[in-house]
């Protein structure tokens, strides 16, 4: 997509349910903060590949900061106040980062939202995230916040049953979705992120999800 269409799109919001959309080029006031703050977490947590408890290696790279992280291993998946690896808590939301999750999803209908997870996805090109629900979080109401920076990527929306079938959403540096309340618990997932450069972050995207844990 060219950067015309991106600054077409700069400002306008998508709608893709009752209370799920699209924030086009949302973050990019936030981006200098944004990769600022992940070179900080992922220098205090770096990027690893988990390992699901079926025994499979995830093809997505993930780290965390904030007060709890995801993580991924044979014994299942949960949100720990540790890093599993260091022993250490995750580095605290950096600089900018609440904010923007707040603003976002304000601009989105949810008021007030204080996420306490930050997950950190790194996609290399020809990754891809499966359709999945987020289910490992007490809170199934409050929205997750999700931040698109560096390559482009297809993300796909789909519905509360694992058969619905997705509409795919174009999602550039920048964009930011939106989904809780009823439409909180939907699939989602990530087509194979295509081959490219991206100018500030080469050959990869990343992908910052706010999510409120407890
Ligand atoms: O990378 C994305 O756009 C989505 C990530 C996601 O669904 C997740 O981390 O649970
Ligand atoms: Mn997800």
């Amino acid at each position: 997509m060219s950067d015309l269409f991106a600054a077409s799109m700069a400002g306008q919001h998508t709608h893709l349910a009752a209370q799920a959309g699209v924030l086009h080029g949302f973050a990019l006031p936030f981006a200098e903060a944004l990769l600022a703050g992940i070179d900080a977490a992922l220098a205090a947590a770096p990027l690893r590949h988990l390992v699901t408890p079926g025994g499979h290696v995830m093809q997505v790279a993930m780290s965390n900061c904030g007060g709890f992280g995801w993580v991924s291993d044979r014994r299942g998946y949960r949100y720990d106040r540790l890093d599993p690896q260091t022993g250490q808590p995750w580095l605290a939301f950096p600089e900018g980062f609440l904010q923007l999750a707040g603003k976002a999803a304000a601009a989105a209908g949810f008021a007030g939202y204080v996420p306490d997870a930050c997950l950190i996805n790194r996609y290399a090109p020809g990754t891809r995230l499966s359709l999945h629900q987020d289910r490992d979080e007490d809170d199934r109401v409050a929205p997750i916040v999700s931040v698109s920076l560096g390559l482009p990527a297809t993300f796909l929306f789909g519905g509360l049953a694992r058969g619905d079938k997705p509409v795919r959403v174009p999602l550039l540096h920048g964009d930011v979705v939106v989904w809780g309340g009823v439409d909180r618990m939907r699939f989602h997932g990530v087509l194979p992120v295509m081959p490219g450069r991206h100018p500030q972050l080469g050959a990869q995207r990343i992908n910052l999800t706010f999510r409120k844990v407890r």
